[in-house]
């Protein structure tokens, strides 16, 4: 009878190594030390030995038999948990070989950074900084803005109309110049102020256009305050931003809330011109709207991208670039 359970030994060992999933050790298991399985069998055929000796020594067989069995089909169990989870661990992996190699500490983003140059110029120029609300009622986007219901100019901007209250009356800014109207009704002139903030429109990005973006508004109302310096204050703030090389125009166009409108440009050392944002005397609609007499102030105001400036500043082709988390790009500056 030894050598029988020393060959089921030998048979359960080897199935147990030729195993290959988990179900199969189980199977294989039940079949060998299991209950019912050939091992567990030979305890039952002990009864059968008439010497106590006998049934000592054949029990001992037996019991280490199933050990043997028993530990190797362990080993196969850890084997195959070892697997599943080496498994699960390569399909999760994250590669973050990248950022462990580099410097853990990080930058503004480049907009950011000309957000705060902007500040930084325009508060040295004696302007304060102010900012309004992201998302704006119809009155203060466009009507406060001498563009009541059904102006023309409101299809230049593609709005975001936001689902509250009576349908069409709150939009995502389209533009900072809504904030003009509530810096007017909050602070006693004279008033020189900058208000930079992110903005709106249903725009298909492109190379320089995005639906979320930011600008910077510029409002001066002061009594006696003439073309004249709106022009000195562009090109102070440009010599201050870009550079004594730099230099600045006005060219004449048009926006509902300023008469007269310009369209600014600055003009690189090399003589090519970037333009750069909107500008012109408050509209004396815009200056009652906003609570002021025009009689007794007057006003300029200008409006112009943060991010296009960024990118011209920084010769960055596509403005989209800007916004991809393309480190390559980020570490630049
Ligand atoms: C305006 O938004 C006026 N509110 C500017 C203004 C203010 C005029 C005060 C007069 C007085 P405009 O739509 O042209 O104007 O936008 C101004 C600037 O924002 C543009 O010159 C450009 O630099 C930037 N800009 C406009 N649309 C986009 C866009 N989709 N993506 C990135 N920048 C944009």
């Amino acid at each position: 009878m030894i050598e029988e359970i020393r060959a089921a030994q030998a048979d359960a060992l080897v199935r147990l190594a030729a195993v290959s999933t988990p179900i199969e050790l189980s199977d294989v298991i039940a079949e060998t030390i299991g209950k019912k399985g050939v091992l567990a069998a030979f305890r039952n055929r002990l009864g059968g030995l008439v010497s106590v000796d006998e049934r000592k020594a054949v029990g001992a067989v037996v019991n280490e038999a199933i050990a043997a069995a028993q530990a190797a089909a362990d080993a196969r169990r850890t084997e195959f948990a070892t697997a599943v989870r080496t498994a699960q661990l390569a399909a999760e992996r994250i590669d973050l070989t990248e950022v462990i190699a580099r410097p853990t500490r990080g930058h503004s983003h480049i907009v950011t950074q000309a957000w705060e140059r902007l500040e930084d110029v325009f508060t040295g120029l004696g302007f304060q900084v102010a900012e309004g609300p992201e998302v704006e009622t119809d009155f203060y986007n466009f009507e406060a803005l001498n563009m009541p219901p059904s102006h023309p100019a409101r299809s230049m901007h593609d709005t975001f109309f936001v689902d509250y209250g009576t349908p069409g009356s709150t939009v995502l800014r389209t533009h900072t110049s809504p904030v003009q109207i509530r810096v007017m009704q909050h602070w006693p002139p004279p008033i020189y102020a900058i208000m930079p903030g992110r903005v709106f429109r249903n725009e298909t990005p492109d190379a320089t256009h995005l639906p979320v973006f930011h600008q910077i508004e510029g409002l001066v109302i002061d009594r006696h305050i003439t073309l004249a310096d709106l022009a000195g204050t562009i090109e102070a703030f440009t010599k201050a931003f870009f550079g004594e090389g730099f230099s600045s125009r006005l060219r004449p166009s048009f926006f509902p809330f300023t008469e007269p409108s310009a369209e600014f440009d600055i003009r690189r050392p090399d003589g090519t011109w970037i333009e750069l944002g909107g500008s012109g005397m408050v509209h004396p609609n815009v200056l009652r709207a906003g609570g002021l007499d025009p009689e007794e102030w007057s006003g300029f105001a200008f409006g112009f991208g943060i991010d296009r400036m960024a990118k011209e500043r920084h010769g960055v082709d596509d403005i989209r670039v800007m916004y991809s988390d393309d480190l390559r790009f980020v570490e630049q500056f």
